[in-house]
Parts: C-alpha cells; structure tokens; sequence
C-alpha cells in the first residue's frame, strides 16, 4: 500500500489548566505536539503506513513521544536519540479567547538536524520507499542546519521519487530576524502545498489562491484553507476545486491545520477523486477543533464513509 513519511519536531506540549496569563497558570496537561508528527497520526488512524522521521532527547520527554506515536500506529524506526540535547517542550495556554504558544525549543534535539541526516541508512531507506514525504516551514525555521536539511530534501525528491508535501504553518515568533527565502524556495520545490488564508495574507502578501499559484513551482497544486468557512484546490493546470468547510463549535484551534493536511494527503495516497480529499481534510480538522488537545481521536471508518458520499446538500 501507499507509504508516508513525516519529517519535523516534536515536542511535549503542556496546556495550561486555565486561561489567563502564564505566570497565574498553576497546573498543565500534558501530550504530544509538533506539526509533522500531528500529520503523521492522522495519517496512521486513516490507514496510511506512516513513519515518522526526527530526532528526540534521550529523555522521559522522548520516550513519551515515541510511545504515544507507537500507540497510534506511527513507525518510529526512523528517529534517532540525541545523549546532548533535550526533546523541545511547548506550552499552550489561552488569554483573551486566544491560544499562545511559547517554545522552549532552541537546541532542542530536532533542531541539530542537517542535511547528513537524512543520509543515516534508517532514514535514507524510508525516504527512498516514501510516495509522499510531509514537512513544514516550521522545520525550515528551528535551526540554519534543519533548513539545509530541508534543501537537500527537496533535491531528493527527484532522486528517490517521492512527491513532496508542504505545510507553510507560518510562525511568526519562529522566523524573527530570518530570511524566509529559503521557505519560499520550499514550497516551490513542492508537490502540494497547504496554506491557510490568513497565513498567505502575512506571509505573502496576497489571499488571492490564483495570484500564490502563480508564486509557487510549475507542478506545485496549492491547497488553500480558508478558516471554518471552506478549502480550495488549485492545480497547475488551472482546475479548481473547492468544498465548504464542516460547521463546529471550536474548543481550540492548534492542529486543525495538521488534521486537514493528513486527510488531504491520504485522500491522495488512496486515489480519491479531489472533492473528497478535501472532505477528507476537513473531517479531520473537525474533530480537533473540538478538542482542547492538537491531534483527535480518529473517526469511524463508517461514519466517514457516509460523510464522504454524501451528496453536497447533505454535506454542509
Ligand atoms: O500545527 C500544530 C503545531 O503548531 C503545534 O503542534 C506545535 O509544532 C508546533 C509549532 O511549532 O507550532
């Protein structure tokens, strides 16, 4: 069957027990975050045989980690200790009806990534099997080493063909006093590329799905999420898909984004005409908006079934 691979950080994500501001925030709970290995879960709960690629502290953090991604059917062979450096940590905690993150991350093993990783005969070897390799701009912006990483990875898609995916996930407190050129080279460098409208706006200027086309590589088809309110295809012939997005009472919005990027992706591993990729997408995203946590429970196979047969009255 079709095989994924999920490169990024993860980190043990602390949510603060109450809103507020952090220094009144007593008690946290704990679980697992980090863009690529949300995308790499969901992947896994929809059946894709999914590996996630990183590296983690030799820590209780770490091993939480690996644990858990075992625990939801993630393939972790792929990942490698680090003796020096600690697994990244992230607390999340809301004020003013807003979420904010604060990484404690810098150094973190992740970050010592570099382009003679993916070198490592375990890493090289799921690369080469890989139909589809996930990363995001979050990996482009932890260290200068991960992003040269990342520019060997994009000249590895030719060698090794797989078909590179790109989450822009734009984190401004991430990219201060960076270059994002690198990022932008990136994305042109993909296959698919996932954005959210209001990041485009900040990012590049523009919202217009058209106009980013434009901006992107000759073959990259752009996935534009627009909110709770719908998700367009564009591909670089021109066709257009879009499909509205699934009403929900938001709990919390952090991971949504990776929730939409694996139902997209796996809805492509499978073959599924481009209107249902999107629906795929966003059930996923659904069911995390719901939850305080940044990955969900996946749904049932035969729920979602219905869901993505249903006709377009029914379906929003
Ligand atoms: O997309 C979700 C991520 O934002 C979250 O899991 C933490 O990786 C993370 C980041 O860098 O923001």
């Amino acid at each position: 069957g079709p095989t994924a691979v999920c490169l990024g950080e993860a980190m043990i994500m602390f949510a603060g027990d109450a809103g507020g501001p952090l220094e009144d925030v007593e008690s946290f709970r704990r679980s697992v975050g980090g863009a690529e290995c949300n995308v790499a879960g969901g992947l896994a709960a929809l059946g894709i045989a999914t590996s996630w690629i990183s590296r983690l502290g030799d820590d209780g953090f770490g091993r939480h980690v690996l644990r858990d991604l075992q625990e939801r059917g993630v393939e972790v062979g792929g990942v490698e200790d680090d003796p020096d450096r600690p697994t990244g940590l992230y607390v999340k905690h809301s004020m003013d009806g807003r979420s904010r993150m604060h990484y404690y991350r810098s150094g973190s093993a992740a970050s010592a990534m570099d382009p003679a990783f993916l070198e490592q005969p375990a890493v090289r070897t799921r690369l080469q099997s890989a139909e589809v390799v996930h990363t995001t701009g979050i990996t482009a912006a932890i260290s200068a080493t991960a992003a040269e990483m990342l520019e060997r990875l994009a000249a590895l898609r030719d060698t090794y063909g797989f078909k590179l995916s790109v989450d822009l996930n734009w984190r401004p407190a991430l990219w201060r006093d960076k270059d994002p050129e690198p990022l932008w080279r990136l994305l042109r460098a993909a296959d698919v590329v996932l954005i959210g409208a209001d990041e485009a706006q900040v990012f590049a200027g523009t919202s217009d799905p058209a106009e980013l086309r434009e901006r992107l590589g000759p073959r990259s088809t752009l996935v534009m999420k627009n909110d709770a309110h719908t998700a367009l295809v564009l591909e670089p012939d021109g066709r257009r898909t879009e499909v509205p997005a699934l009403t929900v009472e938001v709990v919390e919005p952090v991971g949504a984004g990776d929730a939409f990027a694996a139902g997209f992706l796996a809805g492509t591993l499978q073959g599924l005409p481009m209107e249902q990729r999107l629906r795929l997408g966003h059930l996923g995203a659904a069911a995390v908006l719901a939850v305080p946590e940044d990955h969900a429970a996946p749904l049932d196979p035969a729920v979602r079934q219905t869901l993505l047969n249903c006709s377009d009255e029914e379906w929003a």
